[in-house]
């Protein structure tokens, strides 16, 4: 499946794409005696380097030696013919099926969902311009405005508040004792000095974007801290966020993430995100990520940053995420001076990962960056995976997928593919059960399972 060009070599080193040919390890555009020397490194140090396995057998031994010095002894030029699926960001409609909502109050999500609610009380806080006015509130909710900065001081039970307006030097902030509901009705919020939405309440914050509304969050570059409070992005709670509705919430973070939750976050079928951040991660949460619907799009600028980012578990059973990751290596000293490195991911789960439907397609872009990187195992058993890395190594080692114990694909339809690294990298054990209808893993740059 190669193609052999012979070519003028300097042609070649000024025509091709460094990092499109085989047996040029180093990415210079040119084969030579670098390039042997790297290879022999490698095998030498007992590591795996993509562009050291000249005939991508998925080992670097002696017969990638060969190879190359038959490269340069030819003058061949071996393209290599490796072009990975497109990913792009898609914010049409999602068909989605009927969503089941449980009602049995035992349920042990009864309580994720908003519907399940009576809602008493409901609030109107309109943002114009440096001002804004609210509407609706009983002794029991205290507001207080300052230029278009607003704080919510309440006590009260099952009060939903409904947004609306625009503001570029505003904010909403929430100390409530209960749960309660906020709708975004056509909303606009730019804090040039922290979170847009700031919930300092522990307890369910139910995010519904209103159908047929445009909803838009914007932070600043630098935060205003309040002491003992933590505000981690541009819409920030310390309670679980429960994401519904049909609306659509754009999400533009400069300063820190977009959206993160010190608990979880649930996101639900029907509502549109478009995440975008030059500064941190897209979705960040303590205790799980659960995607059972809806349409995500993110575009991730940052160094170390991750599409999604969980402490803990991530879960997708449905939707389609879309994830576009261009940021590579964040490098930094720590306090005694010594370099600390945090790696770039689409998806980062510190603990299990498993997907049972839905779409999720990856693309990280830049070097060392990983499509999924999962520490504990990682299942798949339905929906299907689009994962292209197309970085090199600067620092680690680009990865479509990594997993630090087992790896199980069962189902659906599972794609990775990785320019420069491996498609799939388990430390544990690697189960795929039988019963697909396509297999494609011949080479280790790329794993394509269809059941
Ligand atoms: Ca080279
Ligand atoms: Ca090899
Ligand atoms: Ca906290």
């Amino acid at each position: 499946m190669k193609r052999y060009l012979l070519l003028v070599f300097m042609v070649a080193a000024l025509s091709l794409n460094a990092g499109a040919m085989t047996g040029d390890v180093n990415g210079d555009g040119t084969v030579n005696i670098t390039d042997v020397n790297l290879v022999i490194n490698s095998i030498l140090g007992g590591t795996y380097i993509a562009e050291a396995d000249a005939n991508h057998d998925g080992v670097v031994n002696i017969s990638d030696v060969n190879q190359i010095i038959n490269i340069i002894l030819t003058g061949a030029v071996i393209e290599d013919d490796i072009t990975p699926k497109d990913i792009v960001l898609d914010d049409s409609d999602l068909t989605e099926p009927a969503e089941v909502i449980p009602d049995d109050e035992d349920a042990l999500d009864f309580g994720d969902y908003v519907e399940n609610t009576v809602w008493a009380l409901t609030v109107r806080i309109n943002f114009d311009g440096d001002s804004a006015t609210v509407t609706g509130n009983p002794s029991t909710v205290m507001v207080e405005i300052d230029g278009a900065h607003v704080t919510v001081t309440s006590a009260a039970k099952r009060v939903r508040y409904i947004l609306t307006g625009t503001t570029p030097d505003g904010s909403i902030k929430f100390y409530s004792e209960r749960k309660f509901q906020v709708q975004l009705a056509g909303v606009d919020i730019t804090n040039p000095h922290g979170a847009a939405i700031n919930n300092q309440c522990g307890k369910s914050f139910y995010l519904v974007l209103n159908g047929g509304t445009e909803n838009t969050l914007r932070d600043g570059t630098e935060y205003t801290m309040v002491e003992d409070e933590d505000q981690k992005a541009a819409l920030f709670s310390e309670g679980q966020i429960l994401v519904s509705g049909k609306g659509k919430l754009n999400v533009y973070s400069t300063g820190k993430h977009c959206i993160a939750s010190d608990d979880f976050i649930f996101v639900r079928p029907g509502c549109h995100l478009y995440l975008n951040s030059t500064s941190g991660h897209g979705i960040k949460a303590k205790d799980y990520v659960h995607i059972k619907g809806g349409v995500i799009n993110m575009e991730i600028n940052a160094d170390g940053a991750k599409g999604i980012n969980c402490d803990s578990l991530v879960y997708i059973t449905g939707g389609r995420t879309t994830i576009i990751n261009s940021g590579t290596t964040k490098m930094e000293t720590d306090s005694l001076g010594n370099p600390v490195s945090t790696g770039v991911a689409g998806v980062k789960a510190d603990c299990n990962m498993t997907m049972t439907g839905g779409i999720l397609n990856i693309k990280s872009t830049g070097n060392d960056a990983k499509g999924i990187n999962v520490a504990e195992p990682f299942l798949f058993t339905g929906g299907e995976m689009n994962i292209v890395v197309t970085g090199r190594k600067a620092a680690n080692d680009p990865k479509g997928v990594k997993c630090d114990t087992d790896c199980t694909i069962q189902g659906g339809s599972f794609y990775s593919c990785a320019l420069h690294g491996l498609a799939l990298d388990v430390e544990g054990t690697t189960t795929i059960a039988d019963g697909y209808t396509t297999r494609n893993d011949a080479d280790p740059r790329l794993l394509e399972i269809i059941y």
